[in-house]
């Protein structure tokens, strides 16, 4: 195991990973900007390093600074959370350059799934389902010549792209050649790279994703799904597991196929499979996310694992001990609702000075957060404050103890989108359980 472990992210994720690190008897090392040296995230670990001012370029997005003071605290690995560093493949290899072990994927592998267009050959190569597509796509007329064959409507998007960032639809052969130029200069700007290719567009999906892990001894597991349909431009809202729309066949059959890709592949570490439902209930595999994932705490509530303990385990070379390879076995289901600081009218962040903070308990609640009372939260990152996790025996109790959890949930001095979520789990389809990914603009209303 690891001596100590440099953890370059802030927030909720740090706290999450501090714990972890705890419960491993690793040593731990916290770094922030300027406005962070009051957070919690510092006041928790045992050592920490201030490794700029406040822009995330400057601190969190800094390797040098990072790596610097991963040296001088000898540090031998660094867990990286979501966002910031965590899917750049060029820190991967930094890291190890410098003897540093990055807690995730090879460098290699975080390149091979990193670029869609890539990562949709390995698809294929290794039987996942896919959306009709096309590769690269070199003019205006390729495209529109893909998309005839595909059949309209379809959709571009970039191929260093992803998280639904410069994507354009395409109904028709009129259309293609701005959308085109379009989407390339989105491409070149967006991502530093113009490929864009398309694919079939399915009009009212569901997000569904996988949950794998891997250690380095050809162990990999699949731990079910989360249901991530109620989002807001591309910002995931509530999620869920086990989604209301898999049986326990098709878990089943998802999991043989996706521990036979990654297996295949030789991937190593957790790691999320994007899939979309379409309203025949297929599932097409969209993206992999080479990180855990902000809603991770969903599918521990439910399989009784630590996500993070077992990804920081696979990281140092253990061979890690799970009865067999099989799916998990479920218990229960679990909500999770972001709680942001934001404005409910523009969806804003409203960052300032918390003046009371009171998060809810009792049975079957988990808050995971990294705020207090009397903490200003910065405008400078995003504006996630916690993240509230109820679980229950069945769907049904669980949307009744979210309900009850956000009614105790008192934060003052700043707006939260509290009334969001109770208006989403008032709604007929949450409810139901036939949420698409057109719900959250739905009960918002059309003018946000
Ligand atoms: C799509 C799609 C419809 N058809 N691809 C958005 C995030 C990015 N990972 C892929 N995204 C989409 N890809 C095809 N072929 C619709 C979306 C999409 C979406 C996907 C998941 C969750 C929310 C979404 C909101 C709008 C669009």
């Amino acid at each position: 195991m690891f001596k100590k472990i440099l953890i370059a992210n802030r927030g909720e994720i740090a706290l999450r990973v501090l714990r972890a690190c705890r419960e491993l008897g690793v040593k731990t090392v916290a770094v922030h900007s300027d406005v962070d040296a009051r957070a919690l995230h510092v006041r928790f670990a045992d050592e920490a390093v201030c490794i700029g001012p406040a822009p995330a370029s400057k601190s969190y997005l800094n390797i040098p600074a990072i790596i610097s003071a991963a040296e001088i605290t000898a540090a031998d690995a660094i867990h990286p959370g979501y966002g910031f560093l965590s899917e750049n493949a060029e820190f991967a290899r930094i890291c190890a350059k410098c003897n540093i072990t990055f807690i995730g994927p090879t460098p290699e592998a975080m390149r091979a799934w990193g670029d869609k267009v890539t990562a949709r050959k390995n698809a294929a190569r290794f039987g996942l389902p896919l959306l009709s597509g096309s590769t690269v796509l070199e003019s205006a007329e390729h495209a529109a010549r893909e998309a005839k064959r595909i059949g309209y409507p379809v959709i571009l998007k970039a191929s260093g792209g992803g998280g639904g960032r410069g994507m354009r639809i395409v109904r028709g052969d009129a259309e293609m050649p701005d959308a085109f130029a379009q989407a390339r200069h989105e491409a070149e700007t967006g991502f530093k790279n113009p490929d864009v290719y398309c694919e079939k567009l399915i009009e009212r999906p569901r997000h569904i994703e996988f949950q794998v892990f891997a250690d380095n001894h050809g162990g990999v597991w699949t731990f079910g799904e989360r249901e991530c349909s109620l989002q807001r431009r591309h910002q995931k809202v509530i999620e869920e597991a086990p989604s209301p729309a898999i049986t326990p066949e098709k878990r089943q059959e998802m999991g043989e196929v996706i521990r036979k890709a990654v297996r295949e592949t030789g991937y190593t570490s957790l790691g999320t499979l994007e899939f979309l439902m379409d309203e025949k209930k297929d599932l097409y595999f969209l993206e992999m996310n080479t990180r855990v994932q902000v809603e991770h705490p969903v599918t521990e509530m439910v399989t009784g694992l630590d996500l993070v303990s077992l990804q920081i385990r696979a990281a140092a070379g253990e061979k890690v001990d799970l009865p067999d390879t099989r799916p998990w076995s479920f218990r229960g289901h679990a909500i999770e609702c972001r709680i942001n600081a934001e404005d409910p009218k523009t969806f804003a962040p409203w960052p300032g000075l918390i003046t009371e903070y009171h998060p809810p308990g009792g049975a079957g609640v988990r808050v995971d957060s990294g705020v207090y009372g009397g903490w200003r939260v910065p405008a400078d990152y995003d504006s996630l404050l916690a993240k509230l996790i109820a679980h229950a025996p069945t769907r049904a109790e669980a949307i009744i103890r979210m309900r009850r959890a956000l009614d105790e949930f008192i934060v003052t001095g700043i707006r939260t989108n509290i009334e969001l979520h109770k208006a989403l789990l008032a709604d007929r389809e949450v409810i139901e359980g036939t949420m698409t990914t057109r719900t959250v603009e739905r009960v918002t209303g059309k003018g946000h």
